[in-house]
């Protein structure tokens, strides 16, 4: 009677251990909901652009975050669209990579209203009101206009006739480096900007415009200012058919700092591109974190950008991510 007893209790406490200990870990392998994030990109106009891409998608899987990601096709009304869609979706945070500076407080309202924080990633937004975005992080794009023209002004070597290549029409980078570059060379009046025409960003764009400037204006041009290397490297095309050596016949500068210009620039094809880091996905998600913490963050924040020319770009190119 006495063993009975005792084998039922020990039964009795087995179970109550098996059920403490499942129910325990249970709780202690509780998983955090994922954080869900909508990304408004773009499009996917240039190698920086693909660059940026990459690295919020790598980084998003890297941290475990769920990344819904729309691809704005270089149309505002998609990015639009799309930021409906995450707002209906119920994301955690949005971020938008603005194609262009206006026309978003309409949407950026309704996100607001859904109490939905959204980061502004890489180009900046005009708007009528700034509690509709959480935080602005991307490069000083009058910075790196500036850093040209100071460039330019210290190495054109007499060369003074310059042709501008155009970022896309309304975008806060063309907006910005054009800005900056003819402040830049208000203090040198003997550098003169002979024409200024759009390539959209595009590399194929970029050569068919220098084609036809080549053609407009022949050996006048001595300078070329690309708002970016996918344009610089298109354009680089259409001097070389036209029997040109870019880099000395005519001088270029040009801006984002991929791989591919970098090694323009130890070729001698480029002669100087400044660097405007497309890597955002650690900063983005860091930053999204500390939101969703309530913590507070700072309203913009700038990435630290370099210049690369003949005397330092052998160098960074090995280490060069993208
Ligand atoms: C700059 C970014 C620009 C790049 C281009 O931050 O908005 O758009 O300079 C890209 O290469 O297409």
């Amino acid at each position: 009677m006495k063993n009975l007893f005792i084998r039922a209790a020990a039964a009795w406490l087995g179970l109550a251990f098996v059920l403490l200990t499942g129910l325990s870990l249970a709780g202690c392998g509780k998983h955090k909901k994922a954080i869900v994030v909508g990304f408004a990109q773009t499009g996917a106009e240039s190698a920086w652009r693909t660059a940026n891409t990459e690295s919020m998608k790598a980084e998003a899987e890297l941290q475990g975050i769920i990344l819904k990601f729309a691809d704005g096709q270089s149309k505002q009304e998609n990015q639009i669209r799309a930021i409906r869609s995450f707002v209906t979706q119920g994301v955690d945070a949005i971020v938008l990579a603005p194609i262009v500076v206006t026309g978003w407080d309409v949407v950026l309202r309704e996100a607001k209203r859904a109490q939905i924080p959204v980061v502004i990633m890489d180009r900046k937004i005009e708007t009528t009101d700034e509690s509709l975005y959480v935080t602005f992080i991307g490069s000083d794009f009058y910075k790196e206009g500036t850093l040209v023209a100071d460039w330019l002004a210290k190495n054109a070597g007499g060369r003074t006739k310059i042709v501008e290549l155009q970022g896309e029409p309304g975008s806060a980078a063309a907006n910005e480096r054009r800005r900056a570059f003819a402040d830049g060379l208000k203090n040198h009046p003997e550098l003169k900007l002979i024409d200024s025409q759009t390539g959209n960003f595009r590399r194929s764009e970029g050569k068919q415009v220098m084609e036809a400037l080549i053609k407009k204006h022949g050996k006048e041009i001595e300078i070329l200012y690309a708002h970016n290397d996918d344009m610089a490297l298109g354009a680089i095309q259409a001097i070389e058919e036209a029997g040109l050596k870019p880099g000395k016949d005519i001088l270029i500068v040009t801006i984002d700092a991929i791989k591919e210009a970098v090694q323009a620039v130890v070729d001698g094809k480029i002669n100087c591109t400044v660097e405007c880091n497309p890597l955002f996905g650690p900063k983005i998600y860091s930053t999204i974190k500390q939101i969703l913490r309530k913590e507070t963050v700072e309203k913009q924040m700038y990435n630290q950008d370099e210049l690369f020319d003949s005397t330092n770009a052998a160098a960074a190119l090995p280490t060069r991510k993208y």
